[in-house]
C-alpha cells in the first residue's frame, strides 16, 4: 500500500526532477556544483583591521597544509595572542567584575563545530573550541567545565592579571559603571574568519572577549553556532560582529548562509539579513552596530552593517585587502 509519506515523497521527486535548474537554485532544492576538487579560487575573510594580520597567518597556514580548519585557527589566534588587542583574547577588556571572559566557536563545512563561553585564563579559545569539537561527544562548554577540559587537554591556564590598558579603561568605567554598549566607538571588534580552500571545502572561526564591562556570566552571539558563525560546504559561510543580543536574536550567520542557499549572493544575503536585525531590534538601533561578511563557493564575498565604521580583510590569491562595508544608514 503506497502510504502518504511514501507518495509525498514520490510526487515531490517527480515534480523536482520537471524544474529546470534555475528554479530548483532559487527553491533551495540543490545547489549546483560547477566546479570540482581542486578548482576553487581559495579566499579567507575576516572581519576588522586585525584581519589583515589573521588573514595573512591563515594565508600561509593554507599554502604550507592545505588545511583550511588548520588556516581559520591559526589565522585568528594571531589576534587572540596580540596584546594590542582590547576586544579579543586575555588583553581584551574585562566585564562589570573586572574579569576577562571569552567566547569562541569554530565550524567545518560538513557541519561538525565545536564552542566555549564563558571561560577564562584561556589564551587561545579558538584551540579549545576545536577540541571540543574534535575530542568530545559535545558542541559547547561554558565556564569552569571549559577551563577543566582545557586543563585536561594539557592547555596551560595565564594568570588573571588586566593588560595595563584594559586595568585604566575598567577603572575610569567604574567611576560611572553606566553600562552603554556603544560598539564602533568602544571599539569593541570581535574577529570572525571564514575561508575557502581550493577542493571547496569551507571553514570558520569566531573568537571575542565579547562586550567589554558585560554583566559576569554574559555570552554573547560569537560561541553560538548559527549566530556568530555558519558554515555550510554546500552553499558558503558567514560570521558576525556587532551587538550580539541583536545576531542571536536572528540567528545571524544561518540566516546569512540559509538566504545565500536560496539564491542571493553573500552582498545580498549580508544586507537582508541586516535588514532583518534592525527589524526584531529597532528600539536600541542608533546605539546598536552589527555586522556580517559571507563568502560561497563561487569564491564571491559581501559584508554589511547597520552603522557605517564596519570593515573587513580580503585575501585572495591577488592579495590581502581591507573593504570598508556598506551600511543601511549612515551613507547619505
Ligand atoms: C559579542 N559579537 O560578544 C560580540 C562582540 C563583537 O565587535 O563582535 N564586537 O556580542
Amino acid at each position: 500500500m503506497t502510504t502518504r509519506r511514501k507518495f509525498l515523497k514520490s510526487s515531490l521527486l517527480s515534480s523536482t526532477l520537471l524544474m529546470p535548474g534555475a528554479v530548483k537554485k532559487a527553491a533551495g532544492i540543490f545547489s549546483e556544483k560547477k566546479q570540482s576538487a581542486g578548482e576553487h579560487k581559495p579566499l579567507i575573510v575576516s572581519t576588522w583591521n586585525h584581519g589583515i594580520a589573521a588573514n595573512k597567518r591563515a594565508w600561509e597556514i593554507l599554502q604550507k597544509t592545505g588545511s583550511i580548519l588548520d588556516a581559520v585557527e591559526e589565522g585568528v589566534k594571531v589576534t587572540e595572542a596580540d596584546p594590542s588587542s582590547r576586544t579579543v583574547g586575555l588583553y581584551g577588556f574585562p566585564d562589570r567584575e573586572g574579569i576577562v571572559t571569552l567566547d569562541a566557536s569554530i565550524m567545518k563545512g560538513d557541519g561538525e563545530c565545536g564552542s566555549v563561553c564563558f571561560v577564562r585564563q584561556i589564551k587561545h579559545p579558538i584551540t579549545l573550541a576545536r577540541k571540543v569539537m574534535e575530542k568530545t561527544p559535545h558542541v559547547m562548554l561554558a565556564g569552569e567545565g571549559a577551563r577543566q577540559f582545557a586543563i585536561s587537554e594539557g592547555m596551560p591556564l595565564e594568570e588573571e592579571v588586566l593588560h595595563p590598558e584594559s586595568q585604566k579603561a575598567y577603572e575610569e568605567w567604574l567611576e560611572e559603571a553606566e553600562y552603554r554598549p556603544i560598539i564602533n566607538i568602544e571599539n569593541h571588534d570581535t574577529i570572525g574568519m571564514v575561508g575557502l580552500d581550493a577542493d571547496g571545502n569551507l571553514a570558520g572561526t569566531c573568537t571575542t572577549s565579547g562586550l567589554s564591562y558585560k554583566m559576569h556570566g554574559r555570552v554573547g552571539d560569537s560561541p553560538i553556532i548559527g549566530a556568530g558563525l555558519y558554515v555550510d560546504n554546500e552553499v558558503g559561510a558567514a560570521t558576525a560582529t556587532g551587538m550580539g543580543e541583536t545576531i542571536i536574536k536572528v540567528c545571524g550567520s544561518f540566516l546569512v548562509v540559509e538566504l545565500m542557499r536560496q539564491g542571493r549572493s553573500p552582498q545580498e544575503a549580508c544586507e537582508e539579513a541586516i535588514a532583518r536585525l534592525i527589524d526584531k531590534n529597532l528600539e536600541d538601533i542608533e546605539d546598536m552596530q552589527a555586522g556580517f561578511i559571507a563568502i560561497n563557493k563561487d569564491g564571491e564575498y559581501g559584508g554589511y552593517a547597520v552603522h557605517p565604521g564596519f570593515n573587513f580583510a580580503v585575501h585572495h590569491e591577488g592579495g590581502n585587502e581591507m573593504e570598508d562595508a556598506k551600511s543601511r544608514f549612515g551613507n547619505d
